[in-house]
């Protein structure tokens, strides 16, 4: 009988090492993957592709409910928006800081994506609106049926572990991690008389994770509270996001950065060559917008501006509405 990985539900085998779900023997209940990382904190890789995730969408049952998480320094609801039956998670409430109220968030999102059964602003790992969210998720189940999708390391299995750890007396814990594509195939699981069925992530082919090494993906998650840095630009100059994004603005604005604690924000003049030769990003905002950096930084704007981006990889950078 074929037998799944407890923490990442790939089918366990003992012909390929290089594949996933290998294991020395098949009287293990997780792979070698999952044991090394869990153990060890050693990462990896496997050839994931949104077929995988688009497959998983498009045999949903009907009548299930899609509990869609997006985290909130990434808030991506581009693959949802044809679907029904969804209730909204925003995660990671706890990388913002605590004076963004949920309202703010539910507000935005309402007005790009009004289509949602529900939503719930929560943080797995501070246990914040886990009640609620348990709640409304029995509210909408009547099939008792419910998937958890969302794009690549927006905390869908946290979120699971979280779950059981709290809702159910079972002691089962998926396997998690910083890195993308920890999830390779549908977990199922249950709470009472509800099937919970975690699934592998969606893959931004445009992340600038996809680019960097597992080192510099480490050092770019924010992993506390992020501290807003804030800058008043005066007419020219530019500014550099830890040697990886170049920043050229021509007049005045006030502008605040959000993104992990560690990384460093330096000033210096237009004429400086650093990063000039690399991919261009040209941007005329109105008021109130704030570009996204995709899975590295947003960046809020109050005036109306004139900005350049400059980044070695070809990434997803993007304006939107201020957010918060
Ligand atoms: N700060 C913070 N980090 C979280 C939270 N939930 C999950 N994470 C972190 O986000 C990373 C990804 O979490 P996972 O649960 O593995 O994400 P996933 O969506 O299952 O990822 P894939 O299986 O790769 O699609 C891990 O480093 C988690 O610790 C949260 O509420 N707050
Ligand atoms: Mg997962």
């Amino acid at each position: 009988m074929t037998k799944k990985c407890m923490g990442c539900g790939a089918y366990l085998q003992t012909e390929d090492i290089e594949k996933e779900g290998y294991v020395e023997s098949l009287d293990r209940d997780t792979c070698e993957r999952c044991f090394k990382l869990k153990n060890y904190g050693e990462y990896k890789e496997v050839n994931l592709n949104n077929e995988d995730f688009l497959k998983i969408i498009k045999n949903i049952p009907k009548n299930a409910l899609i509990v869609y998480l997006t985290s909130i320094l990434n808030i991506n609801v581009d693959y949802i928006k044809n679907l029904n039956n969804v209730l909204l998670v925003i995660t990671k409430k706890d990388l913002l800081p605590k004076s963004v109220k949920d309202g703010k968030i539910i507000n935005y999102i309402s007005n790009i994506y009004p289509n949602y059964l529900d939503i719930e602003v929560i943080s797995s790992i501070k246990n914040y609106n886990l009640d609620s969210l348990i709640a409304k998720i029995k509210k909408y189940c009547s099939s008792k049926k419910v998937y958890i999708i969302g794009m690549v390391n927006s905390g869908k299995s946290t979120l699971v572990n979280k779950l059981i750890k709290n809702y159910s007396d079972r002691e089962i814990e998926i396997t998690t991690s910083i890195y993308p594509s920890t999830t390779v195939s549908d977990i199922k699981l249950e709470i009472g008389d509800i099937s919970i069925i975690d699934t592998p992530g969606l893959i931004s082919k445009d992340s600038i994770l996809n680019y960097l090494t597992l080192k510099d993906i480490k050092r770019i998650t924010p992993k506390k509270e992020i501290k807003p840095r804030s800058y008043q630009l005066k007419g020219n100059g530019s500014l550099l996001i830890d040697n990886i994004i170049r920043i050229d603005h021509y007049c005045d604005n006030n502008i605040v950065i959000y993104l992990a604690n560690n990384l460093n924000i330096t000033k210096m003049g237009l004429s400086n060559p650093k990063l000039k030769d690399k991919n261009k990003y040209s941007f005329n905002l109105s008021k109130n917008k704030d570009i996204v950096i995709e899975d590295l930084c947003f960046i809020k704007f109050t005036d109306k501006s004139k900005i350049d981006i400059y980044c070695p990889y070809q990434i997803n950078i993007y304006e939107r509405d201020n957010f918060i």
